[in-house]
């Protein structure tokens, strides 16, 4: 069989002749890039970047293709973490807490425990000297990072057994957490059985009570259908959760800059809107869950504090972070311990 390449149509139709909007169409992009995220397409995380590509496509008359893939369907984040530093992947939005930190471990100081307490705090942090700082440990590692970082939001534990009121609640509770130090650190210092599962395992070790809880903003609970396999939901705002966009630096540098201020203008233009997105599920996911069948309660978030201080959660992470890091997250979120 012979196959019609693009060289015998250019050969045969003469390349130079060729003129018209729809030649753009007939071509394939001059940079053909993949994106990964671990979030389902419904998702404001996935659904906005499909939106950001392809403003990005329009901008750059077709030159620059960023397929989403959404959902995992390349793999768990460990997975796609590897294959971004190899190139295998150009782009992955990741949580600093999350994949990332196995690399920086800087990354995950936006993730400490009872830090943040409102959005205020976060953007001014995020957007600001701490989000500043923690991009540059990125960006020494090799990998390029946008400006903005995109919410995934304050994170709630729900779980099968009972409602969590107090620390006291989560004793010896197996829960699942994403695959990094901080988050197990996190739950065993509040006394809880935590084990590291990658995202696109959560609904069946749920469903098949390899672990009986796990933590995600309403958001992700809805999304991701976890409320088919939870019944209880307690709003801790243990944590709050962003994703960074990451590039591959050798696809990154490929672009000649025009392209590049393209493709970071729409990221970080796509944040803002994906942001309020965000914002508007979690304040109003509650009812609509609690429709579906999920209890919800209020935690009492003074008992967790004081067990992370007296358990050296802070103190340890403290020096882990350094001083520099650590006033950084003090100035945006108020002091720790
Ligand atoms: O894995 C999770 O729980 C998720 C989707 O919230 C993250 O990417 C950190």
């Amino acid at each position: 069989m012979t196959q019609f390449t693009r060289r015998d149509f250019l050969a045969a139709t003469g390349a130079a002749a060729i003129t018209g909007p729809w030649v753009h169409t007939a071509h394939a992009a001059e940079f053909e890039f993949k994106f990964g995220t671990n979030l389902p397409a419904t998702h404001p995380l996935s659904a906005r970047l499909i939106e950001a590509a392809k403003a990005m496509k329009e901008q750059t008359d077709g030159k620059l293709n960023i397929r989403v893939f959404p959902n995992n369907q390349l793999g768990g984040d460990p997975a796609m973490f590897t294959q971004l530093r190899s190139g295998a992947l150009e782009f992955f939005s990741v949580s600093g807490a999350n994949a990332l930190s196995s690399l920086v471990p800087k990354a995950a100081l936006s993730g400490v425990g009872f830090a943040f307490k409102t959005y205020d705090q976060v953007w001014q942090g995020m957007d600001g000297d701490l989000g500043k700082h923690i991009r540059a440990q990125i960006t020494g590692a090799g990998l390029v990072v946008m400006d903005r970082i995109w919410d995934n939001g304050f994170r709630q534990i729900t779980n099968n057994v009972k409602p969590i009121a107090n620390v006291g609640d989560l004793s010896g509770m197996k829960i699942r957490v994403p695959i990094g130090k901080l988050w197990i650190s996190l739950f065993e210092s509040l006394g809880a059985a935590p084990s590291g599962i990658s995202f696109n395992e959560v609904y069946s070790a749920l469903q098949t009570h390899v672990v009986d809880g796990q933590e995600n903003p309403l958001a992700i609970a809805s999304v991701a259908r976890l409320y088919e396999v939870q019944k209880y939901c307690s709003l801790t705002n243990h944590m709050w959760d962003g994703f960074w966009i990451l590039a591959n630096k050798r696809a990154w540098d490929r672009m000649p800059a025009r392209i590049q201020e393209i493709a970071a203008k729409n990221f970080n233009e796509f944040a803002l809107l994906q942001r309020k997105d965000i914002a508007e599920m979690n304040s109003q996911l509650r009812k609509a869950l609690e429709e579906k069948g999920m209890v919800f309660n209020a935690a009492e978030p003074v008992s967790f504090r004081e067990k992370l201080r007296s358990s050296g959660y802070y103190a340890n992470w403290r020096k882990e972070f350094g001083e520099e890091a650590w006033t950084l997250l003090e100035k945006a979120a108020g002091k720790l311990a």
